[in-house]
């Protein structure tokens, strides 16, 4: 069985007060009790340690929104993965779609990030999805094989099987718009054929796929019963603790 994985992308939100403020009122809501799920916050780099230090003793997972793959050097305004994992992380969010479509993220580079990551005793948690324009022609399918076959090229088995895949169309960020639950686990679906694909049957059913893109409490449920959503990456909600707390509490 899969346990799932609730992961909070908070972007480009939260001041030091403000995170502090947010991790509080989740760690109250969240109690002492063991959690249904793993839970991660993924916050700004520059909360990363106030966040680390607030969730010290519960069983919150920390992780980055993004990493240099270099080691180290002239790489002004970029973050290695030793730092990510010396400041105590222990996951990494690669490939989201701002980032491929802001900052020119490749699949190369993506993949070259994963295999940082795991040097670095990072868990990636790898984004795929398709724009509006893919998928209207019917390209879903094929675009988010070629995005996995970069993204997995020459990683190999035992790392695979620890990725987090993050599924998140594009359409569906942000705009309140949330794919059903039926499209979600189509394309989860698909998700894990390829990896089969890829890998093998083994490798396919051990790797924790996300649905990403307006999920709030009152939709998680519904999407995380689908049998190849293993949990969510949420963004816009995970900033509410109320939201983020009714999203965990629908695994
Ligand atoms: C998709 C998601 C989090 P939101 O980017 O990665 O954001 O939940 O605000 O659509």
């Amino acid at each position: 069985m899969r346990k799932p994985i609730i992961a909070g992308n908070w972007k480009m939100n939260g001041t030091i007060t403000e995170a502090t403020i947010l991790v509080e009122e989740l760690k109250s809501l969240l109690g002492t009790e063991e959690l249904p799920c793993d839970v991660v916050l993924c916050p700004p780099f520059t909360t990363l340690a106030t966040v680390l230090d607030l969730v010290d003793e519960t069983l919150i997972g920390v992780g980055a929104q993004n990493m240099d793959y270099h080691e180290s050097g002239a790489f002004t305004g970029e973050v290695s993965p030793a730092m990510i994992t010396e400041v105590g992380a222990q996951y990494v969010i690669l490939g989201h779609s701002e980032r491929r479509e802001y900052y020119g993220e490749t699949d190369a580079a993506v993949n070259a990030k994963i295999k940082a990551a795991f040097q670095y005793d990072l868990t990636p948690i790898v984004c795929v999805g398709e724009s509006l324009e893919q998928r209207e022609a019917n390209h879903t399918k094929a675009w988010i094989e070629g995005q996995l076959e970069g993204a997995f090229k020459d990683i190999p088995k035992e790392e695979a099987m620890e990725t987090v895949i993050a599924y998140e169309p594009i359409w569906a960020i942000g705009t309140g718009k949330t794919a059903t639950a039926d499209q979600a686990e189509e394309v989860c679906r698909d998700i894990r054929k390829k990896m089969a694909h890829l890998y093998d049957v083994e490798t396919a059913e051990a790797i924790r796929i996300q649905y990403g893109g307006s999920v709030k409490g009152s939709n998680a449920k519904e999407l995380l019963s689908e049998p190849n959503i293993d949990g969510a990456l949420v963004g816009g909600a995970s900033l509410i603790a109320a939201d983020f707390k009714a999203i965990i509490d629908g695994t």
